[in-house]
């Protein structure tokens, strides 16, 4: 009797043994399970945000995303006491571009002109697609003497760029309307800018394209325009 009491004391034993160890593997599996269902959910939570805050096409922000970042500059211009210079590039006979190369040619016009204007920018500048072949930038960062040269050696380093692709090579020029927010001075919201520098790039097509016109924001009368560069339209060019 005694035995067998052993004996099945020692089968309850193993079984329990046998039951803590299934039980731990099934744990460890699910921790497992878990963990990779996590970081899949970060991945596509990263991937759904780059969808809603990039444009498709450039990878650059998209005009929600560059409204967003303006208007954050704006704020925190205004409590650093610093200038926020807010250009608008739009390139030059783009429909051109188009009928000439077709839409895909267009297409990957966009592409490197944004490849461009990444490179151009520095780290604390922003860049965004404002619509069509129009992009936003804001720079930051900088002090107020140094906008306008830094507009003109911007502009320099995007334009007449040559779009390499697989057939036919093209150049693009591109026309900035900029104005410069001193938030020291005044307190201005980013559609007031935004109408600014919009029609600063109105000068700029109508002086002949492939400039940079920068415009003051308290007198946006036609005197306080300043042509930063003396550049002939050379911007038919596709
Ligand atoms: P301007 O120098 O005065 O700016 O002339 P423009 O021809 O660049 O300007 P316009 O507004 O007449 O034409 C812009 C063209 O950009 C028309 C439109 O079809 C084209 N466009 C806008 N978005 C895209 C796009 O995503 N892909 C392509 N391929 N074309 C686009
Ligand atoms: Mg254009
Ligand atoms: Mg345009």
């Amino acid at each position: 009797m005694v035995v067998y009491g052993a004996a099945l004391a020692l089968v309850i034993t193993l079984f329990d043994s046998i039951r803590a160890r299934n039980l731990k593997r099934i744990s460890r599996q699910l921790q497992r399970l878990v963990a990779a269902r996590t970081s899949e959910l970060e991945i596509s939570r990263e991937q759904l945000r780059v969808q809603a805050t990039h444009d498709g096409l450039t990878g650059l922000l998209n005009r929600d995303a560059i409204l967003r970042a303006l208007a954050a500059e704006l704020d925190r211009a205004s409590r650093e006491g610093k200038i926020v210079v807010v250009a608008l590039v739009d390139i030059d006979h783009f429909k051109q571009v188009n009928d000439t190369h077709g839409h895909l040619g267009g297409d990957e016009a966009l592409r490197q002109f944004a490849v461009a204007m990444n490179k151009a920018i520095r780290p604390y500048d922003h860049v965004g697609r404002y619509g069509g072949e129009e992009f936003l930038l804001i720079l930051t960062d900088l002090p107020k003497e140094a906008a306008e040269p830094r507009l003109a050696s911007l502009h320099a380093a995007i334009t007449d760029l040559w779009v390499r692709g697989q057939e036919t090579s093209f150049m693009l020029t591109c026309s900035i309307g900029a104005t410069v927010h001193d938030s020291a001075h005044q307190a201005t919201g980013s559609e007031s800018l935004l109408a600014v520098a919009d029609l600063a790039l109105y000068d700029a097509k109508a002086q002949g394209r492939n400039r940079v016109i920068c415009r003051k924001i308290d007198a946006p009368g036609a005197n306080d325009q300043k042509d930063l560069e003396t550049s002939q339209d050379s911007s038919q060019t596709v």
